[in-house]
């Protein structure tokens, strides 16, 4: 018999969508209450049901299900549906049952928008919202309508994958938490947190504990829960107060490497490691890896699996079956750059600029985060006054620069300046303006509705005009609220590459411009990069980190990295350009 790699809230999802379709429809309660029922009991029970169908075990015999719900659940796990919810789904539209996310929207009240007023989707409850047509409805009023109104604002905003850096302290909290539990041992967060992905859409934890309910109850125990979605005997979900969902897992020692791998992904990476695996006639799962006569091979650590396959240990970061399973073959992997090696941060902004420091404070966190050098880049408009404040002669900052410079001798002060690009490429100042700064920063914002022509024109443009060393955020995208500028990137890296113009990573969690992708491509084109925080003030200097995640994941070693330079070195490479 064919069987689904099946996860018991899985199966449990079909019956509750069942018993959701059937209360819109208005069905026997009793028969809703027992698909609910059947969902629970799936979804808490310590048995995997997947299992149990594929050895062939009568299901009824367990307790709480019914022969025809043991029936349903071999239909679900042997064919991956269920008829009788496909058949109830087409008297619905198709995404009707969105509406029972909205906070106070219950399959009552559903059946009430859709009879009444053909509400099928979000979309159509936001606007017969807006148009004032539910407070009408019976059993509505206008303080409901309202309160869906706002629901359903809430829900588009937060059905949305969180950035690295918002997961990252609820991650770290609910670590410390979880280790504070005697009987956990082994602890990893796993999942695109650990790969270090610049969004998340949940935590996946895993961990080996001698007493692993002991281990659930804690978990589900936790005080920032705000629904507990399933708790189970070595694995549950909860959602935390801020909407991120988090799964933790309980595994033996003999699976935790198995388990960290398999839950640290990415899926893509996961099927080429099994594609592996069957080609030499073994399988790999989250419990090991086993040979032909079903012997595990390896699956107590990660570095175990990889060296099964004649690998090296992959990082975490790489893991997107972008060519780290060859490089991994071959002994080619890149030897990622660390924190430590870092001795830099190239571009810090002032209260000069639109930022909020005294030049002295960012010394002092520079000093404190073990730098050598530190570039300070505030904005030219600001610098020359076009902002209609009160404003110094830009010679008072140049000349605070130079202050600052002798005063900490430790520190190599680099005089930087971001200047925009104009629509035609052109720099927003002149060369004389320019001259008295070591470096120029240019920076596009999508202020003009170019076509992707003109804006690649308008970087390569810039790219070339000889006092440029640095071109900031290339694509001007920003996570989840805009794709960025339409331009042919290659044709920019490449040209960057030749001319000797660095390439930043604007290490601001929401910015991570270049992305991942964009600086493998560069790597393998030549360019060097530089990472910068653009901290407005000195804790924000340690966002650098979030930049570092993203040149990780971009392949690079310390040496494409201008930040990991020798103080001996910098004046060299700020005079190199070609
Ligand atoms: P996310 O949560 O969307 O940011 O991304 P991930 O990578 O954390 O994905 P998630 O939470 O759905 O699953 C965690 C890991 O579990 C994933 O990275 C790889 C593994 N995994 C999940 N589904 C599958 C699957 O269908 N096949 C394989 N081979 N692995 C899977
Ligand atoms: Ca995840
Ligand atoms: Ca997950």
């Amino acid at each position: 018999m064919g069987v689904r790699q099946m996860s018991n809230s899985e199966i449990a999802q079909f019956f509750k969508e069942l018993a959701d379709y059937l209360e819109i429809k208005g069905d026997n309660p009793f028969r809703i209450r027992a698909y609910r029922n059947a969902a629970r009991t799936i979804e808490t029970s310590g048995y995997d049901f997947a299992k149990l169908v594929e050895e062939g075990y009568d299901l009824s015999q367990l307790p709480d299900i019914g022969e025809r719900i043991a029936k349903k659940i071999v239909e679900i796990v042997t064919t991956g549906k269920l008829s009788k919810l496909e058949e109830v789904k087409k008297e619905f539209p198709p995404h009707i049952l969105d509406l029972l996310k909205i906070e106070g929207l219950g399959p009552k009240k559903v059946k009430t928008l859709y009879e009444k007023l053909g509400i099928g989707s979000l979309e159509e409850l936001k606007k017969a919202a807006e148009e004032h047509k539910i407070r009408e409805l019976p059993g509505f009023g206008e303080k409901t309508e309202e309160k869906i109104l706002k629901g359903v604002v809430l829900y588009k905003k937060e059905g949305k994958r969180f950035l690295f850096a918002e997961a990252e302290p609820y991650a770290s909290e609910l670590y410390e938490y979880l280790k504070g539990f005697k009987a956990i041992h082994q602890l990893t967060i796993a999942g695109s947190f650990r790969r270090r992905k610049e969004t998340v859409g949940d935590l996946d934890i895993v961990s080996t504990s001698d007493d692993p309910l002991g281990a659930m109850d804690h978990f589900a125990s936790y005080g920032k829960i705000k629904e507990i979605v399933s708790k189970g005997d070595t694995r549950s979900t909860i959602i935390l107060e801020n909407n991120l969902q988090v799964d933790f897992r309980c595994v033996s020692d003999l699976s935790y490497g198995a388990a960290l791998h398999y839950f640290t992904g990415s899926k893509a990476h996961n099927i080429a490691v099994r594609k592996m695996a069957v080609e030499k006639g073994w399988k790999v799962n989250e419990y090991g890896v086993f040979n032909e006569k079903m012997e595990r091979i390896a699956g107590k650590t990660e570095e175990e699996i990889y060296r099964l396959f004649g690998m090296d240990y992959i990082e975490p970061e790489l893991r997107e079956d972008r060519g780290e399973l060859e490089a991994a073959m071959e002994g080619k992997l890149p030897k990622l750059v660390t924190a430590k090696e870092l001795r830099g941060d190239w571009h810090l902004r002032t209260h000069y600029g639109d930022g909020e420091a005294e030049p002295e404070e960012l010394a002092e966190k520079a000093l404190e985060l073990g730098y050598t050098h530190l570039c300070f880049a505030d904005k030219a408009s600001y610098l020359f006054c076009e902002h209609g404040r009160e404003c110094p002669p830009v010679s008072e900052y140049l000349e605070r620069l130079d202050a600052l410079q002798k005063k900490y001798p430790k520190l190599r002060i680099i005089k930087g300046i971001e200047v925009e690009i104009e629509e035609d490429g052109s720099l927003a100042y002149d060369t004389k303006e320019l001259e008295p700064f070591d470096l120029v920063i240019a920076a596009v914002e999508e202020e003009y509705e170019l076509s992707k022509e003109k804006q690649t024109e308008r970087l390569l443009k810039a790219i070339s005009h000889p006092q440029v060393r640095i071109l900031a955020h290339p694509t001007c995208r920003i996570i989840a609220q805009r794709n960025g500028c339409s331009l042919d990137i290659e044709k920019v890296i490449d040209t960057a590459a030749k001319e000797g113009v660095w390439l930043e990573i604007d290490a601001r969690p929401d910015r991570l411009d270049l992305s991942d992708v964009h600086l493998k491509a560069a790597r393998d084109s030549g360019a060097h990069f530089v990472l910068g925080s653009v901290a407005a003030k000195p804790e924000e200097m340690e966002n650098i980190r979030y930049g570092l995640n993203q040149a990780r994941r971009g392949w690079l070693e310390a040496k494409h990295l201008v930040n990991t330079l020798e103080v001996s070195e910098i004046d060299k490479f700020l005079k190199a350009k070609k």
